[in-house]
């Protein structure tokens, strides 16, 4: 028996040897430890030996057992180890610096129309001010004069998070803590992802981008924020775009407006996309509330401001002409290549 055992594991461990491959390898496990295996059916003849002798043989099985085992592990290891070296080697040839084609892709129209906006304001001595994504109750209401239980707070459709924390629903929430950075004069741009539990249609998405602006100095009237929206207009869309103000409430601006622009397509004229109108409502604005001044720790004896805030999905919009909202979030790259951005 002892012999016979030997010879069966000379030919296992030469068949191990042999292998080239971990299935390989496999099969040689099978074929020797399997339940139809060589080995296994030792074991199971074991009825045919007499007692004495039965302890001594099942000794040397589990021995035999153990080397073929301690065969197969080691050179399964020695197997995987070279597969690896094998495709680092084969990676190696594969040359990185091919330039794609086609797949550079672009900036998001959104980004685009930021960092343009950004760069008009910041030619006119604005600061771009960070805000953050998750606000207290206080920087994104109170500061902004809508206390507990203002109505105002229904327009907002608000994600609330467990901490009484929320997710910011407009860049206005920002406002509070840029004016007491400044404690006084200050002309800034701030741009941020909102966010509002809202029914989403072709205009109406749960998350989009508001771009806020501020200037607080002495003296500073309607027709200062008049002038600076009707530079950046015209810088974005590349001639001459007229405003008008409506009248539109907030409780963070006294008095509040609408702004519209002069239709970009037809001039004024009227069309389809003003609605024959010859106007586009593009945001709201106004001067800063005095309380919301008091609230910045900003003396609204002394100084006056104005702030709007600006959809940038809106004007990404018109610019691109983009007729659909869920088009800006969808990862559906499709929409890029008409507008010149893929
Ligand atoms: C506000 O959010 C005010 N904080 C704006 C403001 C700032 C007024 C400073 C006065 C002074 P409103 O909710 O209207 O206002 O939003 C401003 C703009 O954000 C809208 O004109 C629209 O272009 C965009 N907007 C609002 N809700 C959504 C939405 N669900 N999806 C996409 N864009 C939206």
């Amino acid at each position: 028996m002892k012999e016979e055992l030997n010879k069966i594991k000379l030919a296992c461990v030469q068949e191990i040897e042999n292998a080239r491959e971990v299935n390989g390898l496999e099969e040689v496990r099978v074929k020797y430890l399997g339940k139809k295996g060589e080995l296994t059916l030792i074991l199971r003849n074991m009825g045919n030996v007499s007692a004495e002798e039965r302890p001594l043989i099942g000794k040397m099985v589990n021995e035999t057992r153990e080397e073929i085992e301690k065969e197969l592990t080691t050179k399964k290891a020695k197997l995987e180890e070279e597969a690896i070296l094998k495709s680092l080697e084969n990676a190696k040839k594969i040359d990185f610096s091919i330039p794609a084609e086609d797949t550079l892709g672009s900036l998001h129209p959104i980004t685009v129309v930021q960092r343009e906006i950004e760069e008009i304001f910041k030619s006119m001595g604005f600061t771009v001010e960070e805000g953050f994504e998750v606000e207290s109750e206080y920087n994104n209401f109170e500061a902004v004069n809508v206390p507990k239980y203002h109505p105002a707070r229904d327009m907002q459709d608000t994600f609330w998070l467990e901490n009484g924390e929320l997710l910011k629903t407009h860049t206005s929430a920002a406002q509070n803590r840029i004016m007491r950075k400044y404690n006084g004069p200050l002309k800034a741009i701030f741009p941020g992802r909102c966010f509002r539990n809202e029914d989403l249609d072709a205009s109406h998405e749960n998350t989009f981008f508001q771009l806020e602006g501020m200037m607080i100095d002495k003296d500073i009237s309607v027709s200062n924020l008049i002038y600076f929206m009707k530079i950046m207009l015209s810088e974005v869309f590349g001639k001459e775009v007229n405003v008008r103000l409506r009248p539109g409430y907030f409780p963070f601006v006294e008095p509040g407006f609408e702004l519209d622009a002069s239709c970009m397509y037809c001039g004024g004229k009227g069309c389809k996309v003003c609605k024959n109108s010859g106007w586009i409502e593009l945001c709201p604005c106004g001067l800063i509330h005095p309380k919301v001044l008091e609230m910045g720790g900003i003396n609204p004896d002394e100084y006056s401001g104005f702030a709007f805030g600006l959809g940038l999905a809106r004007l990404a919009m018109m610019k691109y002409s983009i007729t659909d909202i869920r088009l800006l979030n969808s990862g559906d790259l499709r929409f890029l290549k008409p507008i010149g951005l893929n």
